[in-house]
Order: structure tokens, then C-alpha cells, then sequence
């Protein structure tokens, strides 16, 4: 493979990113912080899952072992999704988002309470989802 088909390669995947109806999230068992688990998916010309309804709730639902909490792409900067994702849904678990300490600033889903949100400190090491649009 030479550069020009990489290049190529790139263009298409980037074409039907932005035409993307069908949205995959994948599962990443392997345990990093949020900030981690971010760059990861910034190399990989992605980002950390956004639930933007309750159908992408169910989505990740069925993805995600009922006991394991894993990182979105929710942060604390008066609540924004990585990708840019603009959606008022908003699934906290009850007492959530209370901020313990003042330093909660990643959003984990908690697939024990049917994946409602809870902030945490970024760097508790966990699983994590991220989306893809090819
Ligand atoms: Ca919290």
C-alpha cells in the first residue's frame, strides 16, 4: 500500500463519516482514563461515544456487561459532548452529577442502573466506548 491509497483510504472514510446514518460504538475493554481513552480515539479519527437519546442509550445498553461502568464522551465544561454533539438528553443517575470533591468533571455510564450517568474524577482507570461512522 503506498501513501496515495492511505490518503485515498482516508478521504472516503472521512465522506461517509459525515454522510454517517449508521453509527457503530464499540467496547474497549481495556482500562485507561478518560484523558487516556480520548487520545486513543483522536489518533484513530474518532471520539468517546455520545448517548444523544434514548435509542443510542439502548444501543450502548446492549453492548456493555449489565455490572461495568465505562466512559462516554460527556465532560464537565457546562456539560458538552466530544464530538460536538448538540443534545439536551441528559440521563443521570439520581444524586448525579454531585460533583464529590469538586474535581468530577467525565462522565462514566453505569450499566448497573440500566447505563445512567455519574461524574467522576478523568483519571479512575475503566473501560471505555467509542463511536465510529464507516
Ligand atoms: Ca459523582
Amino acid at each position: 500500500r503506498n501513501l496515495e491509497d492511505t490518503a485515498m483510504e482516508k478521504t472516503l472514510l472521512s465522506i461517509i463519516a459525515a454522510s454517517g446514518s449508521s453509527e457503530t460504538h464499540v467496547l474497549i475493554n481495556k482500562s485507561m482514563t478518560w484523558t487516556e481513552a480520548q487520545s486513543y480515539c483522536r489518533a484513530n479519527h474518532t471520539d468517546l461515544t455520545s448517548v444523544r437519546n434514548l435509542q443510542e442509550n439502548q444501543k450502548v445498553k446492549n453492548l456493555v456487561p449489565s455490572n461495568e461502568r465505562v466512559w462516554i464522551g460527556l465532560f464537565r465544561d457546562s456539560w458538552k459532548w466530544l464530538d460536538g454533539s448538540n443534545s439536551s438528553f441528559r440521563n443521570w443517575r439520581e444524586s448525579e452529577p454531585n460533583n464529590r470533591g469538586h474535581k468530577e468533571e467525565c462522565v462514566a455510564a453505569n450499566f448497573e442502573k440500566s447505563g445512567k450517568w455519574e461524574d467522576w474524577t478523568c483519571d479512575y482507570r475503566r473501560s471505555w466506548l467509542f463511536q465510529r461512522k464507516w
